[in-house]
């Protein structure tokens, strides 16, 4: 199961209590403070993939801070707990909407703050009250709600209807085994696969209303949102490739329109189906959209030939 989204309490510790106390012989206080709570971090862990440590476990509360003790003995600070997601991480935090982004294993970003541990009564002595016979309570730490969202880091993305040929592309690009079927909806998650260091995802087919939730696609849009090309996969046995075109771009606008920003390339997939006359036509009809269109069948190592070519030349050349 790929989970990619989560949400999670976190709660920095209590402060420790400061202390009540007196050195024998009436010489003045002698309480310590506390020690402050621990504080919650979010740290990213490059052997993570996926959210699913979250499914289970949604609680995470680092170490209450130590009660301050006697002889001006400040408490112990609390441990901290540092929580593991994956890179690509967004956290929100719910009730101030401020989001976090986990980019590397070196950043710890701070969740929560342990409460501040509480003053003992040595803090309270004045001149003319020498004997204090209080302390502060330590406080509570923050607690959150967080959301986590996660992200593919992926730089290309194969995007298309349901059965036109995207795990098989990925596939033949890249060392991913993905299932693939004569049959809409094979895909029910997104897969990654590595082709000369750049990694390529395939996400579910997606339909009209996908935006809506419509089938699975929509779920998985936001894994293209940081691609820096988009492979858009029509089928050539489809009879209408415009509308195919058109319905994918729809769902993405509503989706996200800044993923029509994204440079773009039409694959005319499976193009072994059609006879050479059609597949001009199809191949025409599509260049009317301004972008490239280039011809592919997972037969025809040649056309595989340009598709790397186009690849190298755009990301591996630079
Ligand atoms: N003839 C031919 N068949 C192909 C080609 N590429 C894929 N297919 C077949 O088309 C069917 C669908 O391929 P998939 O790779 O599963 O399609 P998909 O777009 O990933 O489908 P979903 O995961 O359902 O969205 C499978 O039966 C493939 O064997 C091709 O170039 N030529
Ligand atoms: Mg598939």
């Amino acid at each position: 199961m790929f989970v990619d989204e989560a949400v999670i309490t976190v709660s920095g510790g209590k402060g420790g209590n400061g202390k009540v106390a007196f050195f024998p012989n009436r010489r003045g206080p002698s309480g310590g403070d506390g020690g402050r709570g621990g504080n919650v971090y979010l740290k990213g862990d490059a052997n993570l993939t996926d959210l699913y440590t979250f499914v289970r476990k949604k609680v995470f509360k680092a170490q209450d801070g130590v009660d301050g003790g006697i002889f001006k003995m400040t408490g112990a600070v609390g441990n901290d707990l540092i929580l593991s997601v994956p890179i690509g991480t967004l956290a929100t935090n719910k009730k101030s909407s401020i989001a976090f982004e986990v980019t590397d294993t070196e950043t710890q970003i701070i969740v929560a703050k342990g409460g501040k541990g509480g003053r003992g009564n040595i803090a309270f002595a004045t001149s003319t009250s020498q004997t204090p016979r209080h302390a502060e309570p330590g406080e509570q730490g923050e607690t959150y709600e967080l959301h986590l969202i996660l992200k593919l880091i992926a730089d290309i993305g194969l995007i298309g209807l349901p059965n036109v040929g995207k795990s098989s592309l990925l596939n033949e690009l890249t060392n991913a085994a993905v299932k693939t079927a004569p049959y809409p909806f094979t895909t029910l998650e997104p897969f990654l696969g590595v082709h000369e260091k750049l990694v390529i995802a395939d996400i579910p087919g997606l339909i009209e209303g996908a935006s809506q939730g419509k089938g699975l696609g929509v779920k998985f849009l936001k894994h293209i949102e940081k691609v820096g090309l988009l492979l858009h996969c029509i089928s050539s046995e489809s009879d209408d490739i415009e509308s195919d075109y058109e319905t994918v771009m729809t769902e993405m606008k509503k989706f996200n329109p800044e993923l029509l920003k994204k440079q773009q390339i039409i694959l005319l997939t499976k193009s072994d189906l059609i006879d050479e006359k059609t597949q001009i036509q199809r191949l025409n009809k599509l260049k009317k959209t301004k972008l490239k269109v280039y011809p592919i069948s997972i037969y025809n190592p040649s056309q595989f030939q340009v598709l790397k070519k186009m690849i190298a030349d755009l990301f591996l050349h630079t």
